[in-house]
């Protein structure tokens, strides 16, 4: 009698180990497949690794921060779309020097394995580097003039950049950037960042409440902000987006700098602050973390895991017109 209830509990340890075993087993292999068909787990269970940073506007549209997003499946989603990024960037008078670093370190980091065009605009087209470029990525040289005054060479970047879409850009490219050229890039800046219309929140200013923004604070501009209004101080040095929205941009931006001229008033941050008051109104449907304009004078921050492109220390008394 003992015997046969000894046989029946290791019968019963048995069946219970089996299903343990077979429990495992299942659990793991579909873990591993999902963790493949989304090509890290990290997308289902942890999409946002980040608690120190706000990833997303009131507004809906996401800031891009390292540790919000997946690189692989932003890659795997945009990379078969075939898609061309017209890339601006102007070197007028001594700024030209700038243009090695900047293109050989895009060729490293910026859009890479995408079609690249950069439009380099400057009044000295001989003195434009020779840089190997990767397959898939040209530079096109555009003669403009030059100035000396430096508020205008930033400002009129608008209109050259309005009209050169209208007249190139538009046919051969589905997003563009337009960039500072005193800058270099350090680490990847790629289809993350593509959107309908994006804008960089200005490193200066990221840490600060909107009446510390150097907005145009004169109602007689037409760059004019409210102190009570304002979502974020947007950088100068990158505007970003599908290219019938960037044209929109700079065709509005233009013409508000044009009326401001014929008033005889120049914004306080000459085109920024016209970009500036435009988002405001038009809100961007992506936002890009200071991880994307960075300053090489300005001490990393905690919150700043990484530095993709960033100003180089400029003596603006050497490479400016005037001072
Ligand atoms: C800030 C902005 C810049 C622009 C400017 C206000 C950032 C980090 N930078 O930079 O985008 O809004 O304020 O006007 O947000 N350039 C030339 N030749 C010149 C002068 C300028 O080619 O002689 C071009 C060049 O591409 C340069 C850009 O204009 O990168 C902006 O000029 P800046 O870098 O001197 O302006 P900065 O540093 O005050």
């Amino acid at each position: 009698m003992r015997f046969s209830s000894n046989i029946k509990l290791y019968v019963l340890l048995l069946i219970v180990g089996i299903f343990l075993l077979l429990g495992y087993v299942y659990f793991s292999f579909f873990t591993e497949r999902l963790n493949r068909t989304t090509q890290s787990g990290r997308t289902l269970f942890c999409f946002s690794r980040r608690t120190d940073v706000v990833a997303v506007t009131p507004w809906l549209a996401p800031i891009i921060w390292e540790g919000t997003y997946d690189p692989v499946l932003v890659d795997n989603i945009y990379k078969p779309m075939n898609l061309t990024i017209a890339t601006t960037v102007f070197a007028v008078g001594k700024y030209v020097s700038f243009l090695r670093d900047f293109l050989e370190t895009a060729e490293k980091h910026f859009m890479v394995g995408f079609n690249v065009r950069y439009y380099v605009f400057t009044d000295r087209p001989h003195d434009v580097p020779s840089v190997n470029l990767t397959q898939g990525r040209h530079i096109s040289v555009i003669q403009v003039p030059g100035s000396n005054r430096w508020q205008e060479i930033s400002a009129r970047r608008m209109e050259i950049i309005q009209t050169t879409i209208e007249s190139q850009i538009s046919r051969v490219a589905d997003y563009i950037f337009c960039l500072d050229v005193d800058s270099k890039f350090h680490a990847r800046w790629g289809a993350e960042s593509l959107g309908r219309l994006v804008a960089v929140i200005h490193p200066g200013y990221y840490e600060q409440t909107r009446d510390h923004f150097p907005y145009e604070r004169h109602p007689a501009s037409m760059a004019y902000i409210p102190m009570d209004e304002g979502d974020y101080y947007y950088g100068g040095a990158m505007i970003g987006g599908f290219v019938e929205d960037v044209y929109t941009l700079t065709k509005i931006c233009r013409n508000r700098f044009e009326v401001d001229a014929e008033n005889s008033i120049e914004a306080a941050w000459q085109e920024e602050s016209h970009l500036n008051r435009y988002l405001l109104y038009n809100k961007p449907s992506k936002v890009l973390s200071p991880e994307y304009l960075w300053q090489d004078f300005k001490a990393k921050t905690k919150e700043v895991k990484v530095i993709r492109f960033s100003g180089v220390i400029k003596n603006y008394a050497e490479v400016r017109p005037n001072v």
